[in-house]
């Protein structure tokens, strides 16, 4: 999980004319290391269905897998771990379900929840919307001062989130992110294996000059 930098969650809806495994693999191509089914959309067994094939996908290549919101999902497809939001179960539910050894990570939006995700067991945050963004209109920007904050604050692995592409990726690591996660820039992009290359070019140069 440590050596993760570079998160990409899925959105079928940005890519209605190609595959979801198609996208995905090019995402894992282009230097992606940790990647997430996020489906609020489907019934249980399609994304049980959708969940097992990327677990394959994601064995074969040698990447992390994630399921968004469902840690019964999770079990059930052997991911690596659950990625839950502020209203979905408790950190130390979803521990009792998954045990030590799978990953929990929680979405952030304020310092106050990243430190009480911290604390309650998680393993990973993720902090923002860093940016306003279609992928969740609803949720405000949380901006570029809650990852410097982040960063002097909290001990575990956060990936700055929302609206990042590779056009604001410096600012983001700027502020103080060693992990980037993006959706749309990603899966939206014509080219995702080569929007990934761009991202995971900003990262590396990042932390070769820190
Ligand atoms: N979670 P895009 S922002 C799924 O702040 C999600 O917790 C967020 O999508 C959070 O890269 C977000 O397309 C959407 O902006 C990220």
């Amino acid at each position: 999980m440590h050596e993760c930098k570079l998160y990409v969650v899925s959105g079928e809806n940005y890519h209605p004319d190609r595959g979801l495994l198609e996208v995905m693999e090019a995402a894992i191509r282009g230097g992606a290391d940790i990647v997430q089914l996020r489906d609020k959309a489907s019934p249980k067994r399609e994304l049980l269905r959708k969940a097992r094939a990327m677990r394959e996908l994601t064995r074969r290549l040698g990447t992390l897998f994630i399921v968004n919101d469902h840690p019964d999902i999770a079990l059930a497809a052997e991911a690596d771990g659950v990625h839950l939001g502020q209203d979905d179960l408790p950190v130390a539910s979803a521990r009792q379900m998954l045990g030590p050894d799978r990953l929990i990570g929680v979405s952030t939006h304020a310092l106050p929840q990243a430190i009480a995700a911290e604390r309650a067991g998680a393993d990973y945050i993720g902090a923002g919307p860093v940016y306003p963004t279609g992928t969740k209109p609803d949720r405000p920007a949380a901006t570029l001062s809650y990852i410097s904050e982040a960063a002097r604050a909290v001990r575990i692995p956060f990936f700055a989130i929302g609206g990042i592409h590779p056009g604001n990726a410096e600012d983001v690591l700027a502020a103080g992110a060693s992990r980037l996660c993006a959706v749309s820039a990603v899966v939206g992009s014509p080219d995702p294996e080569e929007a990934c290359r761009r991202l995971r070019g900003y990262i590396d140069r990042r932390q070769a000059s820190r």
